[in-house]
């Protein structure tokens, strides 16, 4: 179906040149290939930016709170196997508030998208340092220069147990809807770390400044896990070239399709005890 079919009539609030803009269309041209209806997807976003949109697209939205994105989404895969979990996120709530998140739905293998806007900045609070900001950019809380070197995402994801992780870029859209839908396809943890140039609050990483760095990884093993955390390590913010592209995918088994996780059916369970001794 024609893309404008996943969005709502309500029009993004985003400025103009965001880079989410295209993350937007990357997406709505990935689900059409996979013809994947409004009705199988459900989708959770941050508090951010990239988090704004959940009233943009026609499809079953939660706006989580900052950083939390992933456990509503990680509990409703589990009751609703059958839908698509689509979570997309800005980079502070991903790798700052919800660090933890992270790698605990990467070690635990939940079946979902994870998509996260990477600009670099808190921008929706007006431009802050993430964990994500390279050492020395200047920002709102670091007009003298951030004073650490940043986390890296990748190989953050695939310590953790992620088995799908990918790096794609908003001024790359055919490359970045191949992304997603290959991470769609995929069974299991699926983080798609997406740079996003933030053109307000982020005078560093801009649309040109990628361009002039992003390459497309070639004969790369992604099922090498060594390998995989040694391209990953080629860019950790540094004035570098940057790799872009799946770093690493494994099969291993996943909530509700290889592991019954949920629960028993609890339709004839007696909980009358329980709730005497508890209230
Ligand atoms: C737990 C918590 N911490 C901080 C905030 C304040 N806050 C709201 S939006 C925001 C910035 C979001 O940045 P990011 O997650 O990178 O998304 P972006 O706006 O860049 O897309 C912050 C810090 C909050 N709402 N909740
Ligand atoms: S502040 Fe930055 S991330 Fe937020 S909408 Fe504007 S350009 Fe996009």
């Amino acid at each position: 179906m024609p893309i404008k079919d996943y969005f709502t009539d309500i029009k993004p609030t985003w400025c103009p040149g965001c880079g989410n803009f295209g993350i937007r269309t990357a997406l709505a041209q990935a689900l059409d290939e996979l013809k994947i209806p409004n009705h199988k997807l459900l989708m959770f976003t941050d508090v951010g930016c990239s988090g704004n949109q959940s009233s943009w697209y026609k499809m079953y939205t939660f706006h989580s709170l900052h950083g939390r994105s992933l456990p509503p989404a990680i509990g409703s895969k589990i009751v609703n196997p059958e839908l698509t979990v689509l979570v997309q996120n800005g980079d502070g709530g991903a790798y700052g508030e919800g660090t933890n998140h992270l790698i605990h739905a990467a070690r635990k293998n939940i079946n979902l998208i994870y998509m996260v806007h990477n600009n670099q900045r808190y921008s929706l609070t007006t431009g802050q340092a993430t964990p994500t900001t390279d050492e020395g950019s200047k920002t709102k809380s670091t007009p003298y220069g951030a004073t650490e070197p940043p986390i890296n995402p990748l190989t953050l994801a695939i310590a953790s147990g992620a088995t799908f992780v990918a790096r794609g870029f908003a001024g790359d859209l055919p490359h970045l809807k191949e992304l997603i839908k290959a991470a769609i396809q995929h069974q299991g943890f699926a983080l798609v770390d997406i740079l996003q140039p933030c053109v307000v609050f982020n005078k560093d990483n801009t649309f040109e400044w990628f361009k002039e760095r992003v390459y497309k990884l070639e004969n790369h093993d992604t099922s090498n896990k060594l390998e995989a955390f040694k391209r990953a390590q080629e860019w950790n913010g540094e004035n570098k070239k940057i790799p872009l592209g799946i770093f690493y995918q494994e099969q291993r088994p996943t909530l509700n399709k290889d592991k019954n996780l949920t629960q028993e059916n609890i339709e004839n369970v007696d909980i009358s005890p329980l709730i005497e001794e508890f209230f």
